[in-house]
């Protein structure tokens, strides 16, 4: 048991022998209507599964009863009715006395997904006799974006290489792309954007696109698109032209070529995903131009194929007196500006993926213009690739959240699905947490993520503790007593990360560079808006970002009753206090502690919960293959040495402001801050 087959392991259903015996009866045989590839990919997992969920021998074969029927609608000349392209239907019936179980749906891909459902299922021990399930996805995008790297460094990466070996492709296919491609799709994921939004032009040029294609063509029976990062200034360094502005001719020719020839290669390829104007990347910006202005020149080219631009809202000026407001105040006067195949793709925060953010104010601002959502899967402040946080609670918390743009449950789900404002297109993109190592994310854990964001994407109603159950029935085990202590960990993760790293609202105080560990001195950066200081502006008086009208007003940004939650500092919650308000060391908080005192305890809550969570899972020892059992527990020991880290340091620095004494009922640290302040990471992933 090392992790590589993820939530897909198909062992036999343990310790529920009663259970065992009437899946066994219920499903007898298997028949597969069709022989496309994708039928045969169907035909493979549910021989795959059940033979292993059921250990035994289910053959495939004609009509009998108590048989597994697949195919499409059309196939099975169903009268019952699946909803929408990617929609399954499952459902029990009875015909000429005979039982049968049939997965459908319109298309093929709706049947895969269907067989996985009923995979899920039987993994999570669920009743399948009397079955009528309809689903179809909420949001029509459910992406990865992959950060990889042609050399197969993979930025804010933290589980291996790259899993795109392009040396060796398009002639070797690692099996790995086949598991990658089934493990989506048992998720919903039907796009992968393969490289880095810092995007190398070379991926657009004739040998790389084979290799693209050849990605392409594995994927395809699985449901799964692919994407590419495009370089704005992909004109000039493999086209050899003297410029890329978007209103040139020869530019907008140049690209209306290249997709003509990529889509040559790769007929249902999906589209290009830019990051443009931002940390240092080409954009239409160098010309004077707009955002909209460079999304409308690759939107024309694509659009003869049906492709799509995804064109990201990642924005930030270091001149501006305030990162949070850059993406709004660019981006909102472009609503309505974009062509029909753009969509903006935006970071669930106003500044970048930090463990609790107040949802980005572009959400709800541009009614003409479908938003995706971009969360990030790879914890690169979240702990990397050593912390054990479940993340889903992060991204409903975001979905969740009332933007308010059409009064009272005008939600960011609503926004994303494309239901508030009626826009057909809809996404939701997860940076992957992705690599070659053997368990795929690093920490076994981080699979959860990736888990989460699929069925999230496909259906944003369900809880994170539903997701966590079904995932940890799936990945673990089923046993009650096992669910419930995994539950309590994955539950409790996303809270502890938030306090050991950045309770009461703080931000943006890690490493520069490769944002490892906490560094809330730091004022060297390239550029101020890379500093920490620029975002806690601790001093004698206090602590915390005057986001309001006496500071920089970024609050503006939000419909009112959103401003109303956060604008006065005896009322805003304490999770967002200091990413709106600067606020005396002395100011009483919700709790009846000073807010220095506040800060103390959440940061010890941190490291408790840590703790806790160690606790927990070393009463799982026995219950969990060794295997497993013993690489969580070294890294449950790194979270906990390093939440005391952030701890630590983060209560010494602000000390040298508040000038205030540790409540003597916590741990104190061990060290001084000139200790903490020598350490230096250079092989910190990400250097
Ligand atoms: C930041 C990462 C940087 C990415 C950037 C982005 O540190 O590596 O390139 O986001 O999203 O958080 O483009």
């Amino acid at each position: 048991e090392d992790g590589y087959n993820l939530w897909l392991r198909y062992k036999r259903i343990d310790n529920n022998n009663l259970l065992l015996t009437s899946y066994r009866k219920t499903i007898t045989a298997i028949q597969i209507k069709g022989h496309s590839p994708t039928m045969e990919a169907v035909r493979k997992e549910l021989e795959l599964g059940l033979n292993g969920l059921l250990d035994t021998h289910i053959p495939t074969k004609d009509t009998t009863t108590n048989t597994l029927i697949a195919g499409t609608r059309e196939a099975l000349n169903l009268e019952d009715k699946p909803t929408g392209p990617e929609g399954f239907l499952i459902i029990s019936k009875v015909i000429n006395g005979k039982h049968y179980t049939i997965i459908t749906a319109n298309t093929e891909t709706g049947v895969l997904y269907g067989a996985f459902h009923f995979l899920r299922l039987i993994q999570t021990h669920q009743p399948i006799e009397n079955l009528h399930i309809t689903s179809s996805p909420r949001v029509k995008l459910r992406l990865l974006n992959h950060w990889d790297n042609l050399n197969r460094y993979v930025e804010r990466g933290y589980a291996g290489i790259s899993i795109w070996n392009w040396h060796t492709l398009p002639d070797y296919i690692d099996d790995r792309y086949i598991d990658y491609a089934r493990a989506n799709a048992s998720i919903g994921i039907n796009g992968a954007v393969l490289n880095n939004v810092n995007a190398n032009a070379t991926i657009l040029t004739g040998p790389y696109l084979q290799k693209v294609a050849a990605l392409a063509n594995i994927l395809r029976p699985y449901g799964i698109k692919v994407y590419l990062s495009a370089r704005f200034s992909a004109p000039m360094e493999i086209g050899h032209l003297k410029t890329a502005d978007p209103l040139n001719d020869t530019v907008r020719q140049w690209w209306q070529a290249k997709a003509k020839e990529i889509y040559q290669l790769i007929p249902d390829f999906g589209g290009f995903l830019v990051k443009a104007n931002s940390e240092g990347q080409p954009g239409p910006q160098n010309y004077g131009r707009t955002h909209a202005d460079g999304a409308n020149m690759l939107a024309e080219a694509v659009a003869p194929f049906g492709g799509i631009i995804i064109w990201r809202a990642f924005v930030y000026d270091p001149q501006a007196n305030d990162r949070f407001k850059q993406a709004y105040n660019e981006f909102t006067p472009l609503d309505g500006k974009f062509r029909k195949n753009v969509l903006v793709q935006v970071k669930n925060g106003p500044i970048d993926f930090q463990p609790r953010e107040p949802f980005s104010p572009l959400f709800g601002a541009m009614p003409q213009t479908p938003l995706m959502m971009e969360f990030q899967l790879t914890q690169e402040y979240l702990g990397q690739g050593t912390h054990l946080v479940y993340e889903a609670p992060l991204f409903k918390e975001v979905l969740d959240a009332d933007t308010y743009a059409k009064g009272p449950n005008s939600t960011i789900a609503k926004v994303i699905d494309g239901s508030l404002y009626d826009h057909t297109l809809s996404g939701i993109a997860g940076v992957s947490n992705i690599g070659n190592e053997r368990n795929w994310t690093g920490h076994l854990f981080g699979q959860a993520n990736w888990y989460a964001l699929g069925r999230l994407a496909w259906d944003h109603t369900l809880s994170s503790e539903q997701i966590a159950t079904e995932w940890i029935g799936q990945t673990f085990s089923n046993d009650p007593a096992v669910v419930t202590s995994i539950k309590q960990i994955m539950l409790a993760s996303r809270e502890a990360v938030v306090n050991y790293m950045t309770p009461l609202g703080l931000h943006h105080i890690m490493g520069n560079g490769h944002h490892y560990g906490p560094a809330p001195w730091s004022n060297k950066a390239p550029r101020p808006d890379w500093d920490p200081i620029y975002y806690h502006k601790a001093d004698a008086k206090g602590i915390g970002f005057d986001r309001t009208a006496t500071g920089t007003n970024a609050l503006q940004q939000y419909q009112p009753a959103v401003r109303q939650l956060y604008a006065d500092s005896n009322t805003c919650s304490d999770q967002y206090l200091l990413w709106f308000h600067h606020v005396s060391w002395q100011h009483k908080m919700h709790s009846g502690r000073t807010l220095w005192n506040e800060l103390c305890h959440k940061y010890q809550e941190g490291v408790d919960t840590v703790s806790a969570m160690q606790h927990k899972w070393e009463q799982l020892k026995g219950y969990i293959d060794p295997e497993r059992f013993h690489q969580v527990q070294m890294l449950l020991a790194i979270q906990h040495k390093e939440a005391i880290w952030w701890r630590n340091v983060c209560l010494l620095y602000f000390q040298t402001f508040s000038g205030m004494p540790f409540p003597a009922n916590y741990e104190q640290p061990d060290h001084t801050l000139e200790y903490y302040q020598q350490q230096h990471f250079p092989y910190a992933p990400g250097n």
